[in-house]
């Protein structure tokens, strides 16, 4: 009797797991590869794929045939055949090739023609008189990317009888940018320590590396900048570099390239020289000879992430040089080897007598024209700094002449960190269809990234990774599906939000039909509930001081004014936000007129700019009828409130969800509804010692005084 107890306890374990062999503790991602419990789809499956034919010997096709065959048997459950040869008898074969005679049989030149160097085709056709499903590319590379579609199809239970697909990336360049330290300590990390530990390099290879590299691979990353911005110049020594070397030969089968951030100092801090003047001869000649040996090394290196002028980096403003002279010096050394130089625009000077908003756009535009052609301008989406919402950089369509590259936030230092659930594929989104009007309606950010509009081939985008040590790699398991979403979109940004989130659901829990629609509820509107519980309307940097944790719109009298909230909410008796129209800083002018007059007029703002723009008296009439400070309490209170029923909904899916994710994002959401609830409180109850209206007694009240969370205090926040 106890036995029987025992065992069918043991089964309920087993079957509340989803019958899994392996702890669903995240660490698998989106790659999870389980047996697909559906019988139906199953056999459907089974019946189609019987034996795999592989082409090729290079070790990015052995990558793709070990992750073909892994994935395989996992989802179908039983070992796959390779075959060497395609009889024109037998089973239906799954065949995979860059190039082959087999191609001439299939007539697709044209189709292949098209794919560029990574993109792919996945046909179902017949090749010798017999059925088979084949994956090809022009190259081998391309070849890994469409056994990674062709996984994801499978996972998600799309039907493959019929496959005519090709895909090929509309941005050339898809990185990562780890701000991680050499010490393991990863600036605005949440996740842990650095997944690169430096120490035991280059001889002890974690399996994770790998992992790090299918993962990537399996969204379209092809690049990885190693190293924080805020850079050290140690990594660029010999026996860094010989660390580098290791991580690069790692991934290197799975199409991603390494690329590091160099300190502009590097040549005074590590070369004994006296300057880093990049007009100097010697600087150049140090530099050149500094890249001739990362080359040596690593043969595919993919160039120089920099941060210069910027926080506090050095930079060729110490030397009275421009960011193109910087720039080009750092161009010319990686030139003869093809590597890049992706330079930041992200600066500011808290002694330039001016609204942040509008400093990188003064100082790079003028700029336009004067960079070498290896050069990247790498902006941030928003024009201030990865804020819960910014409206689109003005630099973006204002430097024709010069490739811009987009950089996004993956890690969410400014949405909730490691314990809040947002899902930022709609933020991305947001951005990169924003008009810019630049050259006419339809000039998007989007069209501006993909070089479509101004007809450059060298384009880019990046994400500031989430990962680290932590088990699940990101700290919170949804913000695995921000890095999917962002490699996603960096592939093609013409997906949307949801089809994304579809993919990630069904990849990373089930493809039952209730839990995908219930996840997906609670991902798409996420973001939208966070903005409005943080900083509805417009408001922005209003966050704790320094570790950026929590709500502190008090900050104020610090070193640099530009480092506090009110510098930016300007909140006084008569009202609130920063204007930013000519009356005020006059950044909007820095947008085409359409642009401009949109964002100008009370008229055309849309709410969700509002007080970016505008500065509004409290009783200011919006175009609900309400008072200002009334739609203030009321974006508040509704975005404490979506987070209540996100809760709901993940609560349903007890039972239905292994338990170990479920409790997991549980006691997540259950930390994001305080936070939630402290940001509103917070911020309602400081801005009200301005307005001096009250909280519309049908919201809920805040529980403590101002002075209860003014004296809050997080001297141990992550990722400081
Ligand atoms: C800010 C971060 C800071 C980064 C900086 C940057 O707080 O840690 O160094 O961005 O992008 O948002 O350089």
């Amino acid at each position: 009797m106890i036995r029987i107890r025992t065992l069918s306890l043991l089964l309920t374990i087993l079957l509340l797991s989803g019958l899994s062999s392996h702890a669903e503790d995240g660490y698998r991602l989106w790659l999870r590869y389980e047996k697909i419990p559906n019988k139906n789809i199953l056999k459907e499956y089974s019946s189609q794929i019987n034996s795999i034919y592989f082409e090729g010997n290079s070790t990015t096709i052995f990558a793709a045939k070990e992750e073909l065959l892994n994935g395989l048997t996992g989802l179908l459950g039983s070992e796959i055949k390779e075959i060497n040869r395609i009889k024109s008898t037998g089973s239906v074969v799954l065949a995979v090739y860059s190039s082959s005679k087999l191609l001439n049989e299939l007539n697709i030149a044209g189709q292949l023609s098209d794919l560029g160097n990574e993109g792919f085709l996945i046909l179902t056709t017949t090749v010798k008189n017999k059925k088979s499903i084949v994956i090809t590319a022009n190259t081998d590379v391309g070849v890994l990317y469409g056994v990674f579609h062709f996984l994801m199809m499978i996972q998600t239970n799309q039907p493959i009888d019929k496959i005519n697909f090709a895909s090929a990336p509309k941005i050339k360049l898809r990185l990562l940018n780890h701000w991680d330290n050499l010490d393991r300590f990863v600036e605005r990390g949440y996740a842990g320590f650095s997944i690169w530990d430096w120490h035991k390099l280059p001889d002890y290879i974690y399996p994770q590396y790998k992992d790090y590299a299918r993962a990537n691979a399996s969204i379209g990353i092809n690049g990885t900048v190693l190293t924080n911005v805020n850079a050290n110049a140690r990594v660029l020594t010999e026996d860094y570099l010989i660390k580098v070397t290791a991580l690069a030969n790692v991934f290197r089968p799975y199409g991603i390239k390494v690329y590091l951030t160099a300190r502009f100092s590097a040549p005074i801090e590590i070369g004994g020289l006296k300057t880093a003047d990049p007009l100097d001869n010697n600087v150049r000649q140090w530099w050149n000879k500094k890249v001739e040996e990362i080359y040596k090394l690593i043969p595919d290196f993919g160039g120089f992430l920099v941060k210069a002028n910027s926080e506090g980096q050095p930079g060729p403003q110490n030397y009275g040089r421009s960011h193109s002279d910087g720039a080009n010096m750092l161009a010319d050394a990686l030139k003869p080897f093809g590597g890049i130089v992706m330079w930041r625009a992200f600066v500011y000077s808290n002694e330039t007598p001016e609204d942040r908003a509008k400093q990188a756009y003064n100082e790079f535009k003028p700029l336009d024209g004067k960079f070498k052609d290896n050069v990247l301008v790498q902006v941030k989406n928003g024009p201030v700094d990865f804020q819960p919402r910014e409206p689109f950089h003005p630099l973006f369509g204002s430097m024709p002449k010069t490739p811009l590259m987009m950089e996004f936030q993956i890690t969410q230092e400014y949405l909730g960190q490691a314990t809040n659930l947002v899902y930022l594929a709609p933020m991305y989104k947001e951005c990169l269809e924003s008009d810019t009007f630049t050259k006419g309606k339809g000039s998007t950010v989007t069209k501006i990234i993909d070089g479509s509009i101004d007809n450059h081939t060298l384009t880019g985008i990046a994400g500031v990774a989430n990962t680290g040590t932590d088990r699940n790699w990101t700290g919170h398991l949804f913000g695995q599906a921000n890095w999917y979403a962002f490699g996603r979109l960096a592939w093609n940004h013409q997906l949307s939000s949801e089809e994304i989130a579809d993919e990630w659901i069904r990849m990373t829990f089930s493809n039952s039909k209730e839990i995908v629609a219930s996840i997906k509820k609670v991902m798409l509107s996420s973001h939208e509930y966070c903005v409005n519980y943080m900083t509805p309307l417009g408001l922005h940097h209003i966050m704790g001081w320094d570790h950026h944790y929590g709500p502190a719109p008090w900050i104020k009298e610090k070193h640099r004014a530009d480092w506090t909230s009110v510098y930016y909410h300007r909140a006084d008796s008569n009202g609130i936000g920063f204007d930013r129209t000519a009356t005020g800083s006059n950044a909007t002018s820095q947008y085409a007129t359409q642009v401009n007059n949109n964002f100008s007029s009370l008229e055309t703002c849309p709410d969700e700019f509002l007080l970016w723009f505008h500065h509004l008296p409290w009783n200011y009439k919006m175009k609900s009828g309400r008072t200002l400070w009334d739609k203030i309490c009321y974006k508040y209170n509704w975005g404490v409130n979506g987070v209540r029923g996100m809760i709901k909904i993940w609560n349903s899916l007890e039972g239905k969800i292994d338990p170990m994710r479920f409790k997991h994002v549980k006691m997540l959401l259950s930390i994001q509804e305080k936070e939630a609830a402290w940001w509103r409180n917070a911020c309602l109850l400081y801005f009200q010692t301005f307005s001096k209206m009250p909280i519309p007694i049908e919201y809920e009240q805040p529980d403590k005084t101002l002075d209860y969370y003014m004296s809050l205090e997080f001297p141990y926040a992550p990722g400081i």
